[in-house]
């Protein structure tokens, strides 16, 4: 499929979703965030669509928003960045985390500003050993977006979330793995391979299931005990009257292998 600025393939239950901006470390302008959202449409509206991988083109993953879009000259009006945060990167930070899918990142070099906290609302991210996160709002006088307030301190503690957005540091791969913030750190060479190998198993599993997953753990953070085992009890009724419910079980009983339809 055919965008300025993304690509899109879908092959074998898996969406692959490639920022392709290389000069300018696929940093987000307005015509970016478009092709990304009519890409989502796409997927959401393909029903062979089972995965999503995401990863940016060239040596970066994503340097947030395109700051060349933001050169005020003096005497101009400041301008009004809720714009963007409100039409763009907050409804995609939503998207990402609320697709009834398995998201996988692979995070193929820097990862700063949104484009870190994108790569943060994914459900599973890996990341090349020689990619870094930085949270650079702080170098432009700016505080994290992109739900970067809501999960860094969720991901890596309270102490740890203040020192990446106060100071901006580099954090590289490895060091985020260990950290917590990230699922796993692969050699460079391996990335790609890893993340598709990875996206293409979750779109043979049960993806419904797998939707459902994602829903309760993501609710969890501003649930009660209570809340949670009520919202657990009535996701499995759901997840109970799945095809490949039937159909774990049943492969299950006879020995074999479950043939998931994500249904
Ligand atoms: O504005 C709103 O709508 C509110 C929302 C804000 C969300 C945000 O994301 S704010 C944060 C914006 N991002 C940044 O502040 C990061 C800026 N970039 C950097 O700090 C560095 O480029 C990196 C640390 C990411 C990478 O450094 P390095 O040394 O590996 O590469 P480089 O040489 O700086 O960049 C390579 C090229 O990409 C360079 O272009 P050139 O000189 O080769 O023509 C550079 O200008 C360009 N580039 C990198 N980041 C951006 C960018 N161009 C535009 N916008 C960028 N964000």
């Amino acid at each position: 499929m055919s965008y300025d600025n993304i690509e899109l393939d879908i092959a074998g239950g898996v969406a692959t979703l490639t920022l392709n901006r290389p000069k300018n470390l696929n940093s987000f302008n307005a015509a970016m965030h478009e092709d990304v959202r009519d890409a989502l449409d796409r997927i959401e509206a393909d029903s062979t669509v089972r995965c999503l991988l995401l990863t940016g083109a060239g040596r970066g993953f994503c340097a947030g928003q395109d700051l060349s879009d933001r050169n005020v000259l003096p005497g101009d009006e400041p301008p009004d960045l809720s714009i963007a945060i409100e039409r763009y990167y907050n409804p995609l930070i939503r998207r990402l985390r609320g697709l009834e899918m398995p998201v996988v990142c692979a995070v193929n070099g820097v990862a700063a500003g949104a484009g870190a906290n994108i790569a943060l609302a994914c459900d599973l991210v890996l990341a090349a050993r020689s990619a870094v996160f930085i949270q650079a709002f702080c170098k432009i006088g700016l505080l994290p977006d992109s739900g970067g307030t809501w999960h860094l301190p969720r991901l890596v503690g309270h102490a740890r979330a203040m020192g990446l957005a106060m100071l901006g540091d580099k954090l590289g791969a490895e060091q985020a793995e260990q950290w917590g913030m990230i699922w796993r750190c692969v050699d460079d060479d391996d990335l790609m391979e890893e993340a598709r190998a990875l996206a293409g198993h979750l779109a043979t599993q049960p993806t419904r299931g797998l939707a459902l997953t994602k829903r309760a753990i993501n609710a969890a953070a501003d649930n009660s005990l209570d809340g949670q085992l009520d919202l657990e009890r009535d996701l499995q009724r759901e997840a109970g009257r799945t095809y490949d419910y039937r159909e774990g079980v049943a492969a299950f009983m006879e020995k074999r292998t479950p043939s998931f339809k994500g249904e």
